[in-house]
């Protein structure tokens, strides 16, 4: 067989192993690409064919590209002031409720225009991607508005144009209620529903649609429904943000809707988790966010484990509760913070992460998926959760290239 690529000499952590070795590791490996996809892989000794080009991975570790299934990195601005707002004691929602928080990035992202926010967008990606990534998730909603909202998609999508690196882009027009809504938080929905996610969708902007389900500073189920109605009815696939400041009952509520994934849940509830787990949803941990805002209601991980819910690690880039630009960081505080092991930390920026975004030709290392692969010039899989502030990432591949 003939290859266009071969990868010698390095350890696979394949993410594809059987029941009970989930990391899946081939020691003196090789993987092989044609047209982009994985054509083969396994031991060196096993290899079926030669290759146009062959590379010597000199014993590094070679994983699935990384996925970082939660960001919203494309905003104006940034909100450092209020930073220092809350080290003087005032907490995240009493600024959300003053008109600053979400709101505050809106007003700069309104004023951005679409070069603005891939001029600021850039090196934030190019942080993620500099750690292995090779997959970015990346929403909408500091918009709040059509216009601004389909800017955000399109300055993702350019950025994807851009740079070796696949992004997927999701609607989060329902993420806080606009200024000029105020006190007519249903009519902001009815109109997210009606307007935003239909002419997201004529023009191919979102890959899938999202929502902050919260009865204090979010939206209610009610409305929340509404508009993941809408998204399915156009053939979206839907999301949640859930459960991340009290407890909504909203587990429950992504697993009725059939949402690819609940992101935050620290407040979920057992019963919430086993739906979703049925459901087929990934449950999306989010420690920058917990460290950030100083959370410190833990998510039920012993429940998570026992419904046998599938999880995922991100970043949440965004300038309010997690500015985070590095995933592997996100590693380290999932178990530190959550005490996950390193086999469902890693299994959460790989294989999980690529079914929360509803992307099955990803996340493992198996032939006939993307050839998306990350390098690692480390001991053993934990070192990837072990360091802090270490980037032992030393390649990254992206269809095979
Ligand atoms: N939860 C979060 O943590 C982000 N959005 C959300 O619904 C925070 C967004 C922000 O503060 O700008
Ligand atoms: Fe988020």
């Amino acid at each position: 067989m003939q290859f266009d690529r071969l990868w010698l000499n390095a350890t696979l952590v394949t993410m594809d192993g059987p029941e009970g070795d989930p990391l899946g590791v081939i020691r003196d490996g090789a993987i092989a690409a044609k047209d982009g996809r994985i054509a083969w892989l396994g031991p060196r000794a096993a290899i079926p064919g030669s290759a146009a080009e062959t590379i010597d991975c000199a014993g590094a570790h070679l994983l699935p590209g990384l996925i970082d299934c939660h960001t919203h990195l494309v905003f104006g601005g940034d909100r450092a002031g209020e930073f220092q707002q809350r080290l003087a004691g005032v907490s995240y929602e009493e600024i959300a409720k003053a008109g600053g928080g979400i709101l505050s990035t809106v007003r700069a992202t309104r004023a951005a225009d679409e070069a603005a926010l891939i001029a600021s967008g850039t090196p934030r990606l190019a942080a993620l991607m500099a750690e292995g990534v090779t997959t970015v998730e990346i929403k909408s909603g500091y918009g709040l508005d059509i216009e601004t909202e389909l800017r955000q998609l399109r300055a993702a999508r350019a950025l994807a144009a851009a740079h070796p690196v696949r992004i997927e882009t999701t609607l989060l027009a329902a993420h806080a209620t606009p200024p000029e809504y105020a006190g007519r938080r249903t009519d902001y929905a009815a109109h997210v529903a009606q307007d935003i996610i239909p002419a997201a969708a004529r023009e191919g902007l979102a890959d899938a649609v999202d929502a902050f389900l919260d009865t204090a500073i979010g939206f209610d189920a009610r409305e929340t429904a509404m508009v993941l109605d809408v998204a399915h009815g156009l053939g979206l696939p839907v999301k949640l943000h859930a459960d991340q400041l009290r407890d909504d009952d909203g587990a429950a509520f992504a697993a009725r809707h059939g949402a690819l994934s609940a992101d935050h849940i620290e407040y979920a509830n057992p019963a919430g988790l086993r739906a979703m787990a049925r459901a087929g949803s990934v449950g999306v941990l989010l420690p920058g966010a917990f460290y950030f805002i100083r959370e410190t209601h833990h998510p039920d991980v012993a429940a998570m484990r026992e419904a046998g819910l599938r999880l995922a690690l991100a970043t949440d880039l965004n300038p309010g509760s997690s500015p985070a630009l590095s995933l592997l960081l996100m590693l380290n505080l999932g178990c530190t913070l959550f005490r996950l092991t390193v086999e469902e930390a890693l299994l959460g920026v790989t294989r999980h992460a690529a079914a929360a975004l509803g992307r099955q030709d990803r996340g493992r290392l198996a032939p006939g998926l993307l050839c998306d692969l990350a390098l690692f010039d480390i001991r053993q899989p934990a070192d990837l959760c072990y360091w802090i502030g270490r980037n032992p990432c030393t390649g990254r591949v992206v269809g095979g290239r």
